[in-house]
């Protein structure tokens, strides 16, 4: 709320993230501001409403361009990732398929890292290519490798940090400098850090992108997404993006609820960095435990860097166990309280098995080429009591690797099958 809506800058971020843009004055003292469910907007003359359209006077018209609901989350995420501008979207895909359509052109070059969400992955790799874009994988975690790679083509760099799924840390500093000698628009996804961990803005990137599907909405109950950035650009991707080559336009109901989320997310990023920490240095000390991706683990390669650009190291858990990818889905499905589900960032704890699942979309070659191993399990940390969480996985490990669950599991696998055949 606030009387004005209009906080400082210096607003602390937990402030903006409840008060940013709504003035309470303007819709009868509501703490909340109205929810308008309603696709179309009336004008009280043709000529004014032709005024609307040409951009000569301000004024809704059509919700799939903006409604004042989308426009006061936007103008909050906007806020909190120290942006001029936001565009919302019905997805994060919506959202980044928004962006990147409006960027490039037929004989474009971008350039991404390998390591990406399955989905942004093929977007890149199939639906792009499709058009006359060529697409580089080039390893950003190696600045010096953007360096050799990039050329006058090059339109957009893009990557993730922490990727998904194997946290792999891009340095957002470095390669901004570097993308930016040959004016090329530097494109981050922040779905994993959130704006309240990282604001790649600040160090230099052009664009940010989100799955508000996750830490954002942070509930597991709607699916979307945002662009933040300059005015310009974001004007442009919302015209042409969204408007004319995706649609991908949020509804004002889930924008709503993104707003009731937003409001906790320091809260609730504290408490999944809590507990992710908690489980990290849990399955660290697990003798089963072959690896751990945890940024904030000072064994974890790239430890450095994520200190100097993110608070902290967020709420996602990926690791290896013993005995590959037959132990990794007997572990899965030994848990009771933590849930076997994709998606990340809500009050449950998830786990997943992203080379069958999330990153089903590379192939077995790619995924070895882009550090995702077979075998990896990604934990999304919870809210819940962290005793809790890690008593199911103290369960479930010794499920996994007790003597007669391996003895039972084998003989199944061994003789089932051929019997089955055989009959
Ligand atoms: C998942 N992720 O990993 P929508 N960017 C990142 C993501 O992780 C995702 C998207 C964009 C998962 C979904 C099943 C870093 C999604 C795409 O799902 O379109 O909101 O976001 O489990």
């Amino acid at each position: 709320m606030s009387k004005t809506g209009n906080l400082s800058k210096s607003s602390g971020f937990a402030t903006r993230a409840i008060h940013q843009g709504h003035r309470a004055a303007d819709h009868h003292g509501a703490l909340n501001p109205p929810v308008y469910m309603s696709s179309t907007f009336a004008f009280e003359t043709a000529e004014q409403g032709g005024e609307i359209f040409a951009g000569e006077r301000e004024g809704y018209f059509y919700s799939r361009i903006s409604n004042p609901t989308l426009a006061l989350l936007e103008t909050r995420l906007a806020s909190l990732e120290g942006g001029e501008a936001a565009v919302s979207a019905s997805s994060g895909m919506g959202a980044i398929c928004s962006a990147i359509w409006a960027l490039v052109e037929p004989g474009d070059e971008i350039i991404t890292d390998g390591t990406l969400y399955g989905c942004t992955f093929s977007f890149f790799r199939e639906s792009l290519q499709k058009f006359g874009i060529t697409i580089t994988h080039v390893d950003l975690t190696r600045p010096a490798k953007l360096e050799e790679a990039i050329n006058a083509k090059t339109k957009v760099v893009y990557f993730e940090t922490p990727a998904n799924p194997n946290m792999r840390i891009v340095d957002i500093e470095a390669i901004s400098t570097i993308a930016h000698t040959v004016d090329a628009t530097v494109v981050v996804d922040n779905t994993y850090s959130t704006p309240y961990l990282q604001q790649p803005l600040s160090l230099g990137a052009d664009l940010v992108v989100h799955s508000a599907t996750k830490y954002l909405g942070g509930h597991g109950d709607l699916v979307a997404g945002a662009v933040v950035g300059s005015a310009e650009l974001i004007q442009h991707i919302r015209l042409v993006g969204l408007k004319d080559m995706t649609g991908a336009v949020l509804s004002a109901q889930d924008a709503n609820l993104i707003l009731r989320g937003i409001k906790t997310l320091e809260l609730r990023m504290e408490r999944h960095c809590d507990n992710a920490e908690k489980v990290a240095d849990y399955l660290e000390g697990h003798p089963r435990v072959t690896k751990v991706y945890y940024p904030g683990l000072p064994s974890f390669p790239q430890h450095d860097v994520a200190k100097k650009q993110m608070m902290r190291f967020g709420g996602m858990v990926p690791f290896e166990v013993e005995g590959g990818t037959a132990a990794a889905k007997r572990l899965l499905n030994s848990l009771d309280l933590i849930t076997i589900a994709v998606s990340l960032g809500d009050a449950e704890t998830l786990i997943q098995h992203p080379a069958s699942m999330t990153h089903s979309t590379y192939s077995p070659e790619e995924l070895a080429q882009y550090h995702i191993s077979e075998g990896l399990i990604r934990l999304s940390a919870g809210l819940e009591c962290i005793d809790d969480i890690l008593a199911d996985l103290d369960a479930a490990f010794e499920a996994t690797y007790s003597a007669d669950t391996v003895a039972i599991a084998d003989r199944r696998f061994s003789t089932t099958k051929p019997e089955k055949m055989a009959g």
